[in-house]
């Protein structure tokens, strides 16, 4: 083989790691483990553009570097299968979403194995295959059979709770439960019935129905978790969403709101992720007490600010609260109604993003300050949201912004209680500075003050201190086709679990992936689709985030049949070393997973409280869009140097009949109909297309197939090009002109093999300094690299090691060798190529990565002869550069130079730089 032919050798490769099972994963063997994981994909109808591969290839070389270390790794990949995509096309053609799902994956990993990826494939799972959504199943029945015991702090059987409701009620119990769960004795509990007491239940488990307030959107007839809504609009596809009363089922994340929280102080994640998940729990640490109600009951307000209780000049109740009906006097009924139906149609996101739009009712009701004792209007302002404390708040205007402008705009009074600061400015903020104007809180600073007014509450009984966390327990229902059925029917109305050996329960066919007449999910036109023929199966359908919780295990296990993956092959993986994927899944599927796989540690599933040891975040690479000029009204377009001197249009041109920035005139007529009498008014007789960096989209034109490069230059050239582009986290555009620098590379590297009739011409002989020199830095540069998973500044230090290498002249195998081995993981095809030609007949992968040492790394050494009392005895290298006496101390401590002093103490060293070094004893 004369030429690098890339295409050849590539294809070569992938079959042979195939046939051989090369990167087949072992746990047997001894080795240290290594697990490398990638987020995998969701199998979308446009394939893979270039972006997709970027973290795939960042975690193929530290797998391949990590084998070569002497580790057995784990690096799977498989499919996100269940999802929105899949089931909207279903609606338009009728087409099963499983067959199109099918074909995706199957375009998905032709093209991975394009790039020679060295995942197990033996090992992919897809989310929505029954074999594997039995055990997403089956973790959902854990959860539904578990609750959160504060006490031991962490999850336990459901059955436990049981016996203590039977023995003493909930009096002792310190569990996650609902807000609205009554207290009730042993008697009272066996007086219930079953519903009553399955509804109770309920209350305390880990994943339970109840009526919630949810996103619900239209358009696409489903209900959407917090994440997947963004400026009040469906994050897929941006259709407006508002807020409905459903009965759906839940997730209490929020009994691990606290462990979500801590845990994020052990992982080795990007900062930026972890401020996001803080920010989502957002932790307080406050108080809740009690506003009696002039006439009746009382209002629980929740404050983080009890320090300026006394300058509490009003309550706000969120508009739904439950006593709003109840305390409005006639007088204001009609006016609240009306607000209260405004009030309901807008997002959370909404009425706590918009400061300016001040809006309210007074109810007509008074309550009394528990420690002022002053008497204090009741109003409702949807400011003040349902879902989050108690739902109610004392309005301290002088200190809280949201309070002082609904105090400004309904001329309620205004009292400065933390001194400093200017009331009208910014004093509403002092979370700092001494009380005043508060009975026995004056003189204290904020902290104190906080602490004694907790403590008044306390030994007055009207409240205590409490920590609230702003995120809610998640939706769990989808009432869409195409996901995991949820494995419970109902009986009386209340839900039942199927049991083990009925799992999977798998999705019906149905006539159209529409909801029914009626308004019920898509599984509701299933037909004779019930349990034992007569009771209802759940109709909705889990999210698409229940797949992707667990997936790592699977693949630690995913062909068996008995459980969702064995104990000893968990004990061995145990967690994920290296988890890549993008930041877009910080506070959705990172969070989810996190609290997935705490559960499952608490009930001894697992034997790691966190899944993803280190996390990185791949940059996304943007598009590089190219532009064309219409000149209005006309079918000529004009060359960009030359577009300001006519009124013209822009328009987006298909990158890929671009060239260095130059259109293909040909390409372009040929592109669309209307381009055929396209004209031109060209510079230098080329057409010079615009440039603008943009979301990589079919939209813009700007996608590029991975396929397409691959096959012009190669896989190798893709993988080093895309880990050249820059810091794997930064985002970049794509710019397909710089590859072929790149490829020059891998020429050049193959050159130093053959000769120009490519014979194979590496040589036995030894080294020179220079030539280890060059090999030893490199060695120890792209490992440090690796360690720290900076690969674009590898792919640099190749590039100047086969310079220099190209300029030596070398053709050393002991040079070459290590040398091919250190770029293996960058460059996989065309190193076991090379490695075959070295005369081995086993894969490259596990030949060991070689060691740098330090003394060929030394800045040009001499070798001095080293003579006692003139005669040669020994030799030792130095720098060229080193002083003297540094050269003095090295020979005197030398234990072959001692051993000819004969136990005399030396006179004189005599040192000619860069010649001798002579003892005299
Ligand atoms: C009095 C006060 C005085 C407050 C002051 C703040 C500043 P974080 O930190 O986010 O937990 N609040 C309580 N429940 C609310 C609800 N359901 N909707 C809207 N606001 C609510 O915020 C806690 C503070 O937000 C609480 O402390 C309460 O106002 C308000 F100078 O009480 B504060």
């Amino acid at each position: 083989m004369s030429e690098y032919n890339f295409s050849q050798i590539e294809k070569k490769w992938q079959r042979y790691w195939e046939e051989n099972q090369t990167f087949k994963a072992n746990e047997t063997n001894g080795k240290p483990k290594y697990y490398a994981l990638d987020m995998f994909p969701y199998p979308s109808g446009a394939g893979l553009h270039v972006g997709h591969p970027l973290g795939y290839i960042a975690s193929d070389i530290v797998s391949r570097y990590k084998r070569l270390k002497g580790f057995n790794v784990l690096h799977p990949m498989g499919f996100d299968s269940f999802g929105l995509p899949a089931e909207q096309y279903a609606i338009q053609t009728g087409q099963h979403p499983a067959i199109t799902t099918e074909q995706n994956i199957a375009r998905y990993v032709e093209q991975l194995k394009n790039i020679g990826f060295s995942f197990d494939w033996e090992r992919e799972v897809r989310t929505s295959d029954p074999n594997y959504y039995k055990w997403t199943q089956w973790i959902f029945k854990q959860l539904f059979n578990s609750y959160y015991n504060y006490s031991s702090d962490k999850a336990e059987s459901i059955d436990k709770l049981i016996a203590e409701f039977e023995a003493n009620g909930n009096a002792t119990i310190n569990a996650a439960c609902d807000e609205d769960t009554p207290a009730f004795t042993a008697e009272d509990w066996k007086a219930m019935n079953e519903q009553q007491q399955a509804e109770l239940l309920l209350k305390y488990r880990l994943t339970y129905v109840a009526e919630a307030v949810v996103n619900w959107c239209p358009a696409l007839g489903t209900v959407l978790a917090n994440d997947e809504v963004v400026g009040g609009v469906s994050e897929r596809g941006g259709y407006p969403v508002e807020r409905k009363k459903m009965r759906q089922w839940m997730m209490r994340i929020t009994a691990y709101a606290e462990r979500l929280l801590q845990g994020l102080d052990t992982i080795d994640w990007p900062e930026p992720v972890k401020e996001m998940q803080r920010n989502w729990i957002s932790k307080s640490v406050g108080a809740e007490l009690d506003f009696a109600i002039e006439g009746d009951g009382h209002i629980k307000v929740f404050t983080t600010r009890i320090d300026t209780i006394f300058g509490a000049t009003f309550v706000v109740l969120a508009p739904e609260h439950d006593l709003v009906a109840e305390i409005t006097t006639d007088a204001q009924r009609a006016e609240v109604e009306k607000y209260v139906n405004v009030a309901k149609n807008r997002s959370e996101r909404e009425r706590m993003t918009d400061v300016k739009t001040v809006s309210g009712v007074f109810t007509g009701a008074y309550a009394i300050n528990p420690i002022s004792e002053e008497r204090v209007p009741i109003w409702i302002a949807d400011y003040v949201l349902a879902g989050y404390g108690t739902g109610a708040v004392m309005a301290v205007p002088g200190h809280d912004s949201r309070d002082y402008a609904f105090a400004r705009h309904f001329n309620l009074p205004i009292k400065q209680v933390v001194e400093g600061g200017n009331i009208e400015e910014e004093a509403y903020a002092a979370k700092e500075g001494k009380i005043i104007n508060s009975g026995f809180l004056n003189g204290l600073d904020v902290k104190d003050a906080i602490k004694a007014g907790i403590a008044k509450t306390e030994e007055l009984g009207v409240g205590k201190g409490r920590v609230q966390y702003r995120m809610r327990d998640a939706v769990f229902s989808r009432q869409r086709y195409w996901g995991e059925p949820v494995p419970v029917y109902f009986k009386d109305g209340i839900p039942q679990l199927l049991k083990d050996e009925e799992l999977p329960l798998e999705l019906p066919k149905i006539d159209a992936y529409l909801p029914t007449e009626t308004g019920e999910p898509p599984l509701g036109r299933a037909v004779d689709w019930k349990y034992e023929d007569q009771y209802e199966y759940e109709l909705s359908t889990m999210p698409g985030w229940a797949g992707s919780s667990w997936y790592w295990y699977r693949y630690m296990d995913p062909q068996n049949n008995t459980e969702f993956a064995a104990k000893d092959k968990i004990e061995y993986w145990r967690n994920v070393d290296l988890y890549i994927g993008g930041s877009e899944h910080a506070t959705g599927h990172l969070l989810y997973s996190r609290f997935w796989n705490k559960f499952m540690f608490d009930l001894g599933l697992v034997v790691e409280e966190e899944p993803f040891k280190k996390l990185i975040n791949q940059g996304m690479i943007q598009g590089r869009s190219n532009f064309v000029y219409r000149i209005n009204g006309t079918n000529k377009y004009v060359s960009y140097g030359l577009k300001n001197q006519y009124e013209t249009t822009q328009l987006h041109v298909d990158v890929n009949i671009v060239e260095n920035d130059i259109l293909d005139l040909e390409a372009f007529k040929a592109w669309r109909p209307e381009n055929a009498n396209a004209e031109f008014v060209l510079e230098d007789g080329k057409y010079h297309v615009g440039v603008e960096i943009e979301k990589m989209s079919k939209s813009k034109y700007n996608v590029v197939n991975p396929d397409d490069l691959v096959e012009k230059m190669g896989a190798d050239t893709l993988r080093m090009y895309e880990m050249f582009l820059g810091p794997l986290e930064q985002f970049k555009p794509w710019n397909t002109n710089g590859m072929d620098g790149v490829h020059k590379f891998l020429k050049k590297y193959w050159k130093l093999f053959h000769d120009n009739n490519g014979n194979f011409i590496v040589s036995e002989e030894q080294p020179t300094a220079e030539e280890l020199k060059t090999l030893h830095k490199t060695i120890k540069k792209v490992e440090e690299d690796i360690e720290r998973f900076s690969f674009n500044t590898s792919v640099a230090t190749f590039m100047i090691c086969v310079n220099e290498l190209t300029q030596l002249k070398t053709n050393k195998r002991a040079i070459l060798e290590p040398l091919t081995k250190v770029l293996a993981p960058y460059a996989p095809h065309i190193t076991e190529e090379i490695w075959q030609q070295l005369g081995y007949s086993e894969s490259i992968s596990y030949a060991g990565f070689p060691q740098w040492k330090e003394e060929y790394l030394v800045e040009n050494t001499f070798e001095y002869p080293v003579s006692v009392n003139g005669k040669t005895r020994h030799k030792l290298s130095f720098a060229t550069d080193t002083p003297r006496e540094e050269i003095e101390k090295a020979v005197l401590a030398d234990e072959q130079v001692i051993r000819f002093f004969d136990g005399k103490t030396p006179k004189k060293v005599i040192i000619v730089p860069n010649k001798i070094i002579n003892v005299v004893v």
